[in-house]
């Protein structure tokens, strides 16, 4: 059965121009819950370990620097079909080909800056939480 939970992160430049409050707006609009809920900055150490799938390709090293040159604010939602229904609402990772009513589409500025990271399993969003929230910090 697929979990109720997933994972968030509204990208740096998405929080610095000043987006964060309408992607905030259109989650708990599509009908999410917020679980948890912080503003952090990333550090090298920390991005590494959350985009570790990713450490053999070409984008990685750029994708670490980019995620800590200022702010993200993360959440852990609950919703129906959580995973799912989430990836379904922020889009295509590369924002020129996600739908224009998801918020890639909307706030995505590039394949790398593209506003907001999705989990894209329970397992995944499981670990995620674990990884950015301590457990005084769920609801
Ligand atoms: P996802 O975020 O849609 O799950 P993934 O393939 O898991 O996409 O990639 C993780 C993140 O890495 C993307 O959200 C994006 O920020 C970045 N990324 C993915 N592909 C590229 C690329 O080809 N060039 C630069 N950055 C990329
Ligand atoms: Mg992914």
């Amino acid at each position: 059965m697929a979990g109720k939970i997933t994972f968030t992160m509204i990208k740096p430049n998405a929080v610095k121009n000043g987006h964060c409050g309408s992607i905030l707006h259109m989650i708990n609009a599509a009908g999410f819950c917020y679980k948890g809920l912080k503003m952090i900055k990333m550090t090298p150490g920390l991005a590494k370990k959350f985009y570790a799938v990713h450490k053999d390709r070409p984008f990685f090293n750029d994708l670490v620097d980019y995620m800590c040159t200022s702010p993200v604010v993360v959440a852990a939602i609950s919703g129906d079909n959580a995973v799912e229904s989430f990836r379904n609402l922020i889009g295509a990772t590369d924002p020129k080909t996600a739908a224009p009513d998801t918020i890639r589409g909307k706030y995505g500025e590039s394949i790398q800056m593209n506003a907001i990271h999705g989990s894209d399993s329970d397992e995944n969003a499981a670990k995620e939480i674990a990884l950015i929230f301590k457990d005084e910090e769920l609801f």
